[in-house]
């Protein structure tokens, strides 16, 4: 049967969003105290909220997730190399050389695309101060022996997980891993403030900087110690979380329903590739990640079949960082030729949770039907 191509784009997220009475009824208390930033009701409210979902003792809130990472890393007071993987969005490199620091890109695996851990100590040097993995799309990296190798070394774990809203591993909240992690609360994830962004951290010494950090190093009204940035997450921001937390355990079973017809369509086909799943990991179904190596057709000729029928898949995390154009010259993403390749054949296919199970279907059957 003919696939017919759909009249409104099918893009590769589309946020989830409250029921708008129930978003303007929380508004009315901003009109009321006219209080809208700068740590306000809602902002409490929703960090004290945060810190039962996560199970998380410490966390603090920042108006994205790139600036809470950024301020997170100035809050370990750093210098030298940072080891990191190249195959993720440009804000864990950024926030690193944004500090300051020096990355050093260490490869991935190619069973969940998280850093190869067998790779990291010959990365270590005299200068190496932290590793900074990414829990890429929502896959949870082998905490245990990144923690061992840190403890060996005596390094800071910085992890970017900004996909895994929510995940826990072996029950425990993912936020009690390394010394800090950052949860991106942007539009496009799978729980979101509009923009936000969470750092979760071990040291509760850290509390009081992070706070000043974001609230450009202010330390009391006439005392400003620390060069400090605005990362502040207004009311309607929080506002908007608060709402969105009360339908998130709803929109993620959407989500597996979703992933679940995918895997079952695609697992198993020669030349087709899925993320290993972790059994110790309770996902949040946070992306699609298929990889095309060997199939019948390539990537971007899947790519462009899907747009012909207005579905547009995203390539995350394509290019790798260490070919960016502002980092030219510095690396090589020959030096990682694991990313390298995942990033030349991996497609990340729409998902969220008002996707119409026949679209996953539709996807499913281009991808089958294909011709050589
Ligand atoms: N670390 C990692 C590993 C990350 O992936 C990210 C962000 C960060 C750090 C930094 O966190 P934040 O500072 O962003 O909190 C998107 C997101 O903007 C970005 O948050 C995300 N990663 C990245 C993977 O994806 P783009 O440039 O692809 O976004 P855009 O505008 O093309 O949107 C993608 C799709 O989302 C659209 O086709 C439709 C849908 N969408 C988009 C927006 C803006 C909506 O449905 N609603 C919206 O409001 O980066």
């Amino acid at each position: 049967m003919e696939i017919k191509r759909h009249e409104k784009p099918v893009l590769v997220t589309r946020s989830s969003l409250p029921p708008l009475e129930e978003y303007v009824e929380m508004l009315k208390p901003i009109w009321d105290s006219a209080w809208l930033t700068n740590m306000g009701q809602y902002h409490e409210e929703f960090k004290a909220q945060l810190k039962q979902y996560l199970k998380a003792e410490n966390l603090e809130l920042f108006v994205n997730g790139h600036l809470a990472l950024e301020l997170g890393i100035q809050a370990l007071k750093l210098e030298g190399e940072v080891i990191t993987t190249p195959f993720t969005f440009a804000s864990t490199t950024h926030a690193i050389v944004r500090n300051g620091l020096t990355p050093v890109f260490c490869d991935i695996n190619d069973r969940d695309y998280t850093m190869d851990v067998e790779k990291i100590e010959s990365l270590i040097t005299d200068k190496t101060c932290a590793i900074a993995p990414v829990h890429v799309y929502g896959n949870i990296c082998d905490v245990e022996k990144i923690q061992e190798i840190a403890d060996r070394h005596n390094l800071k774990v910085i992890y970017d997980a900004a996909h895994t809203f929510g995940e826990t591993y072996d029950g425990q909240g993912i936020a009690n891993f390394g010394d800090i992690s950052m949860f991106s609360l942007h539009a496009t994830k799978v729980f979101h403030s509009i923009e936000g962004g969470i750092v979760s951290f071990k040291d509760p010494e850290l509390k009081d900087l992070l706070y000043q950090l974001k609230n450009f190093g202010i330390t009391g009204y006439e005392s400003v110690e620390y060069v400090g940035s605005n990362g502040k997450m207004n009311e309607f921001q929080a506002a908007m979380g608060l709402c969105n937390l009360r339908h998130l355990d709803g929109e993620i079973a959407k989500r597996k329903a979703l992933v679940e017809r995918y895997r079952e369509r695609l697992s198993g086909v020669p030349g087709i590739k899925l993320c290993e799943e972790n059994p110790r990991v309770k996902s949040n179904y946070a992306y699609m990640p298929v990889v095309f190596d060997g199939y019948r057709a390539g990537r971007d000729e899947i790519f462009a079949a899907l747009a012909e029928h207005n579905i547009h898949a995203r390539k995350y995390f394509y290019p790798c960082v260490n070919s960016y154009e502002c980092y030219r010259g510095e690396f090589s993403e020959t030096d990682t030729p694991v990313a390298a390749k995942i990033s030349r054949e991996v497609l990340t296919l729409p998902l969220f949770a008002e996707l119409p199970l026949e679209t996953v279907d539709e996807i499913c059957d281009i991808i089958l039907n294909l011709k050589k």
